[in-house]
């Protein structure tokens, strides 16, 4: 499936040391500002790899491989029509995922709801006779934007591709919750299970993929099926899977095989002690805020491929701009380090507040050096922030500095 020239590049990647080696060959070099190619953590230029078995029908131009579970989409590969292909969707699992043979009969799929008055389990089939909602989103891993952090928090050193918008179909959990009888006295947690399996052996807390989000969460919330009109595939979540809009990639739980309202958070690791925001330095624990609602955050995609250099005059900057919890209402462009702001117009569609939007703005650029960095305001008044939050692994960077690009226009 893989293109020739993809291996070639592949391959120089992995020998390569610095941009100019593969200019030409359309790889894109890195520009970021604050992460020179020369560096120790090269993000893209290092990460290289063959496409997993499970997601070989990615377009492997598109992504960067960190490994098999661990899959990053170009900054370069978004597109500006707002909606990401699922060709070229990130990838990240925890685990090992299930074998494909889950998703061959999709509808057959079970799925136990318990935390309710009338517990009981239900089919895909089943669900799809409950309701159904469609909700455009941005699906984000918590990680994303961790490359740019200076103390090299461990886990994947993604860049800005951790990230698309895409459109989950299915059904709303408030009428799974009407199915069952309404949930039980004393809830406050929507919990979902994954449905890896877990050899045998092992304790269960500490690989299962189980979240638990505050009942505020389940509003939006879907039991989902579908992903930009097909059935989910493996790779993202099918046959069935736990779609909490505006929170971070972690709390949609793929494979969902349980959904369960509960009064505590799930014992599981994954929640007690991963994607918490601890000091640098400090392990997570149940004390430190957890991961769940996304903050406004945006960045710039395109002028970045050094493969396309730029030419003095009009030059058209466009990225992506997502608000969080509330719609991205303004956005604006600096093109000279942050020092002053100029309105960017949003372009496309509106998908909605949890949708990402594509902005636009066409300026003068004279030859020379140029830092282009993005900001965004969302519906409640929150602008993305000039620095991020430090926090010991890494979560939730959205700061504008740490995503601005240097462009060169010959
Ligand atoms: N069951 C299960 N759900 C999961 C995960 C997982 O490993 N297992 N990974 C989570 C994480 S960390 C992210 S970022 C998203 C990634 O979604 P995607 O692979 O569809 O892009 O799925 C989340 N849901
Ligand atoms: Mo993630």
């Amino acid at each position: 499936m893989e293109h020739k020239t993809n291996i070639i590049r592949r391959r120089l990647l992995a020998s390569a040391g610095g941009a100019v080696a593969w200019a030409g060959l359309g790889a894109p070099a890195l520009a970021d500002s604050t992460e020179p190619a020369s560096q120790s953590n090269p993000g893209p230029v290092s990460a290289s790899k063959p496409l997993p078995g499970y997601a070989e029908w990615k377009d492997a131009d598109s992504m960067i491989v960190h490994s098999a579970n661990t899959i990053e989409t170009r900054r370069t590969a978004f597109g500006s029509g707002g909606i990401t292909p699922l060709d070229r969707l990130f990838v990240r699992n925890n685990v090992t995922p299930p074998a494909a043979a889950i998703v061959k009969d999709p509808d057959a799929w079970q799925v136990q709801v318990d935390g309710v008055a009338k517990p009981r389990s239900f089919t895909v089939a089943e669900l799809k006779t409950l309701g159904l909602q469609s909700v455009a989103m941005v699906l984000q891993c918590s990680g994303n934007g961790r490359s740019y952090f200076p103390h090299k928090p461990s886990g994947t050193q993604w860049t800005v591709g951790a990230a698309g918008c895409v459109v989950f179909t299915g059904v709303p959990v408030k009428a799974v919750l009407e199915a069952t009888g309404g949930m039980a006295d004393g809830m406050e947690y929507m919990t979902g299970t994954g449905g890896e399996e877990i050899p045998a052996g092992l304790d269960p807390n500490t690989v299962m993929v189980e979240r638990s989000v505050p009942l505020s969460g389940i509003e939006d919330a879907l039991l989902a099926w579908e992903i930009n009109g097909e059935p989910i595939p493996l790779a993202h979540g099918g046959p069935l899977r736990m779609i909490v809009p505006g929170y971070t990639g972690v709390n949609n739980v793929k494979y969902v095989k349980k959904l369960a309202f509960t009064k505590d958070q799930s014992p599981a690791s994954i929640q007690q002690n991963s994607y918490r925001m601890s000091p640098v330095g400090v392990k997570g624990t149940p004390e430190h805020d957890s991961v769940w609602e996304m903050p406004p955050k945006s960045w710039i995609n395109n002028p970045y491929d050094p493969a396309q250099p730029v030419k003095a005059g009009k030059v058209t900057i466009n990225g992506v701009a997502m608000g969080g919890m509330s719609e991205a209402e303004k956005i604006e462009v600096s093109v000279n380090g942050g020092k002053d702001w100029q309105k960017a117009e949003f372009i496309g569609p509106d998908l909605g507040k949890y949708a990402w939007r594509v902005f636009a703005l066409t300026v003068d650029l004279p030859a020379g050096e140029h830092q282009l960095a993005s900001r965004v305001t969302n519906d409640d008044g929150e602008t993305q922030p000039e620095e991020r939050v430090e926090n010991n692994r890494g979560y939730i960077n959205n700061s504008w500095r740490d995503h601005m690009i240097t462009v060169k226009v010959a």
